[in-house]
């Protein structure tokens, strides 16, 4: 029997990268999953076959989490689709990397609203919803190492990811009388769409491979078996916490 049987997963950003990682491992595991996306939908809809392949449900909405009713809209979509919603993963998010002195309003303004603001109002409505059905719920949010490390060109990110993590945090205290859980995961540096560029460049992937302890850089998959983990009833005592991925960067300073 898989780790999220019988229970139904909603992930912002869930067509590419993480997301959709996650997304796949929750309906190997059991789960119905609806995600949320923007941009192409054929992409989303490969990973809707994907799921169902597996003989799971599965349903794809569109949305910019960047405005909140977007997350009404999701969540509601989702309970109409497929009854209800046990686990919420918050997982868009952008990281246009940029230099602090000239960094543009618009870039930092976009950056805190997808990241920060996206996640706040889709955690909120998952968790009106989880407690309106009355029998508890997981939410896992993806923060980042970013949210304990800077970056010289993620002035503008890192506070998100720093957000978030407290934002777990908080809500932890705030839905644990409802038996919600919230956790989040910190990935080191996972090959993705979201860094491809950055990482364009050979010098920096070395500089960076060369720090992990476990000899690679991370991907998507390495972060979808920690994630069902805190959603998961395995996980049932575990709330407020920040699980670090990142194949041991952090510690590796002396
Ligand atoms: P990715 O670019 O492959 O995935 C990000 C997803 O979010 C994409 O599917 C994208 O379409 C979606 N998205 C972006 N803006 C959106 C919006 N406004 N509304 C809805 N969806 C939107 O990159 P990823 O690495 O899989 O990123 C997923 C999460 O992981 C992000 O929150 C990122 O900050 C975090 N993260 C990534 C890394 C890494 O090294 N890749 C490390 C730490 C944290
Ligand atoms: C992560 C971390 C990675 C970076 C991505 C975009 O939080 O900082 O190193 O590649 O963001």
């Amino acid at each position: 029997m898989g780790l999220l049987e019988g229970k139904t997963l909603l992930v912002t950003g869930g067509s590419a990268g993480i997301g959709r990682a996650t997304a796949i491992e929750a309906a190997r595991q059991g789960a119905n999953v609806a995600i949320n996306y923007i941009g192409d939908d054929s992409i989303a809809q490969s990973c809707v076959q994907q799921i169902e392949a597996l003989g799971r449900k599965a349903i794809a909405i569109k949305g910019d989490v960047a405005e909140p009713e977007t997350a009404k809209n999701f969540v509601n979509s989702a309970v109409n689709a497929l009854g209800r919603v046990d686990i919420f993963v918050s997982n868009a998010g952008i990281c246009p990397f940029h230099a602090f002195l000239d960094m543009p309003v618009e870039t930092f303004e976009r950056t805190m609203r997808v990241n920060l603001h996206g996640a706040y109002w889709m955690v909120q409505a998952a968790a009106n919803q989880m407690v309106a059905q009355g029998d508890g719920g997981a939410i896992v949010a993806v923060s980042s190492i970013s949210a304990l490390v800077g970056g010289e060109y993620q002035t503008h990110y890192t506070p998100t990811k720093a957000g978030v993590h407290s934002l777990m945090q908080s809500a932890a205290i705030a839905l644990g009388r409802h038996g919600i859980r919230c956790n989040s995961v910190l990935p080191g540096t996972i090959l993705t769409d979201i860094n491809k560029e950055d990482l364009a460049d050979p010098e920096k992937r070395a500089r960076m491979a060369a720090r992990i302890p476990l000899g690679r850089l991370g991907e998507p998959e390495d972060l979808a078996g920690p994630i069902v983990f805190l959603a998961s009833d395995m996980a049932r005592y575990v709330s407020g916490a920040a699980l670090l991925v990142d194949g041991g960067a952090l510690v590796n300073l002396q």
